[in-house]
């Protein structure tokens, strides 16, 4: 495959406020490099998308690309769902949000592959009109350990996966082992979305929109796993590959 042919894939990044030492209080625009290494693996070409605060200039930085990833980060503001804060809501970053939700609402105008990752997935059903959890332990039953302490490069819950889905399709399995690393997860699900894969304490854990090219959220962190895991590098690439028909139709 010539390089020039390879989908660029737009990563949106977080904000890290330095806590300590000679650079306190400095703010550094930040993405876990593993994302940055999964697109690699599977074929992408990553660039990295900062948080900008004009409307304008976030659809520009959109016009680049052939995908978009929404990487993991803050709690997504409460507020957006129509709710106050809950008192073990983590922090939060309207700006992020805000930002997202237009590079999202665009991409979606232009039919772009979409992958969302932990925050993504609670991005995605947020921006269109679903809610959240603020805390798991807000959920109505009993829960499994949603925060694992193993090492993040290694799964630990068990999520069952729905027939005719796009995970179904790349996994081959009824279920697999995911990583897990979140305190919130959907409540309602927003309209328009089949949830594809849950924890078996019922928990959502990967939804996919309907009638979409590739509108995948999951609840897990599929970049620790990529490199361990060929199913996970295999959704990686089943992502880079619809980015790649779209730009090829010239759409
Ligand atoms: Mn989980």
């Amino acid at each position: 495959m010539k390089n020039s042919c390879s989908p660029i894939i737009g990563l949106s990044a977080s904000m890290l406020t330095i806590d300590t030492g000679r650079l306190l209080g400095r703010e550094r625009v930040f993405v876990g490099q593993d994302y940055v290494k999964a697109i690699v693996m599977a074929g992408g070409v990553p660039i990295i998308l900062p948080i900008v605060e004009s409307q304008e200039q976030a659809l520009r930085q959109l016009e680049l690309v052939d995908g978009l990833i929404l990487s993991g980060g803050y709690d997504v503001d409460p507020h957006l769902f129509g709710e106050e804060p809950h008192h073990l809501l983590e922090a939060t970053y309207l700006q992020r949000d805000l930002y997202e939700m237009a590079l999202l609402q665009k991409a979606y105008q232009k039919n772009l592959p979409v992958l969302g990752i932990c925050r993504g997935i609670q991005l995605i059903n947020v921006a269109f009109g679903g809610s959240l959890y603020q805390d798991l332990s807000d959920y109505e039953q009993p829960i499994l350990q949603h925060c694992q302490k193993n090492n993040l490069h290694q799964g630990t819950h068990t999520v069952e996966i729905a027939e005719e889905t796009i995970l179904k399709r790349v996994f081959k399995q009824n279920s697999i082992r995911t990583n897990s690393l979140h305190h919130q997860a959907i409540k309602e699900l927003a309209k328009g979305f089949t949830v594809s894969a849950r924890s078996r304490d019922g928990m959502i854990e990967a939804i996919e929109k309907n009638d979409y090219s590739f509108m995948v959220g999951l609840q897990w962190h599929p970049e620790l796993m990529v490199d361990t895991d060929e199913p996970t590098l295999a959704l990686f690439e089943t992502f880079i590959t619809a980015c790649k028909e779209r730009k090829s139709n010239g759409e």
